[in-house]
């Protein structure tokens, strides 16, 4: 594993400088911030289950008990903002669920598809995990019904800087419409009002603090987001940043028999666990593909807080950040060492016991 982790690692810094020279800040020649998970199975994209007119679901869909939450919600009323690669907004399996997209890559902000288009494959397997369609084909998203915004914070090799991913998260808060809290009544988040996303989900990861960064997390935190991240896959060199942030939530990985791979980053801030092995779900021009890391956990966990904010404010009642993290703390199903441990957190999120309890 060490040394695919290597060649993944050479490969995205070679495909970076290919396509990106002179335009992402490197230092000492590794990329600010970069994606947390690749293809574990077949290394080029493959013809999905699509060809035999049958949906499957995912090992870990059913792991969290997704299926166990649908019938009382499935992602209704609520936007996650999805910091990644980008997507590919007609796949078959998504493309009723992309409600906008924007590329901040290289400072540079463009509303364009063709600049928010996913060339990498990770930002539209990320999205099939929170968002795949429950129809014939294909997988099935944790929250199935919920709207996407498509933030690339990105290049196509799968690397970026800190200050891009600062301008994603403000674009996340700001929503389609660029505008903080619209209606002026101190609501963001959670307002129907407002076209804020009411969850950030980011598959991404490095190890330098910023500043920018920080800011732009707490200010999203403020106005009620709840902030999601993959961990990392340092191993025991820890957690890196976002979601080392207390304010966000770190998710580290768990395989098919619950254990935490030994890649997935350890630490004081990890949070929760979820599936982030060998996980199938949607890649670019209607195809499906495994892939590992903490980015493949995060979503689990995204796409669960939509149900339960999808189910609160169907019901026209609120929340707060806090109220969500401490259900989904709660209700997580212990594994490793008794009680919180610094591999798997408060445990494996489940969907089912949080939705039923927010
Ligand atoms: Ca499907
Ligand atoms: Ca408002
Ligand atoms: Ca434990």
């Amino acid at each position: 594993m060490k040394k695919l982790l290597l060649s993944l690692f050479v490969t995205l810094v070679l495909l970076n400088v290919a396509s990106q020279l002179g335009t992402v800040e490197a230092r000492g020649g590794r990329p600010e911030v970069w994606v947390l998970g690749w293809p574990s199975e077949k290394p080029h994209w493959t013809p999905g289950p699509s060809d035999v007119e049958e949906q499957v679901i995912p090992w870990g869909i059913s792991r969290i008990r997704a299926p166990d939450a649908w019938p009382t919600s499935t992602g209704i009323n609520v936007q996650i903002a999805v910091l990644d690669t980008g997507v590919d907004k007609d796949h078959e399996d998504l493309h009723v669920n992309i409600a906008w997209g924007i590329s901040v890559v290289n400072d540079k902000e463009s509303t364009l598809y063709r600049d928010w288009r996913d060339k990498n494959g990770h930002g539209t397997h990320v999205i099939g995990t929170i968002a795949a369609m429950n129809n014939d084909v294909g997988v099935v998203g944790v929250a199935y019904n919920i709207s996407i915004y498509v933030i690339k914070v990105l290049g196509d090799g799968g690397t970026g800087t800190w200050q891009d991913l600062a301008e994603g998260i403000w674009w996340a808060i700001k929503g389609p419409d660029g505008i903080i809290d619209k209606d002026g009544d101190g609501i963001v988040a959670g307002d129907p009002d407002d076209d804020a996303a009411e969850v950030i989900s980011m598959s991404l990861g490095g190890t330098g603090f910023s500043q920018e960064v920080y800011d732009a997390v707490v200010a999203a935190y403020n106005y009620g987001i709840v902030l999601v991240a993959a961990a990392g896959n340092e191993g025991e060199d820890g957690v890196l940043y976002p979601a080392k942030f207390a304010e966000v939530i770190a998710v580290a990985a768990i395989d098919e028999n619950d254990q935490v791979p030994s890649w997935s980053s350890r630490g004081p801030e990890v949070e929760l666990a979820a599936p982030g092995v060998n996980i199938l779900s949607t890649v670019p021009r209607d195809k499906y593909e495994k892939y590992s890391g903490t980015s493949m956990a995060c979503p689990h966990v995204s796409g669960t807080v939509g149900l339960m904010i999808s189910k609160i404010l169907t019901e026209g009642r609120t929340y707060t950040v806090e109220g969500i993290r401490e259900i989904l703390q709660t209700t997580a199903e212990d594994i490793g060492p008794k009680g919180w441990d610094e591999a798997s957190g408060y445990g494996v999120v489940r969907a089912d016991k949080a939705v039923s309890e927010a």
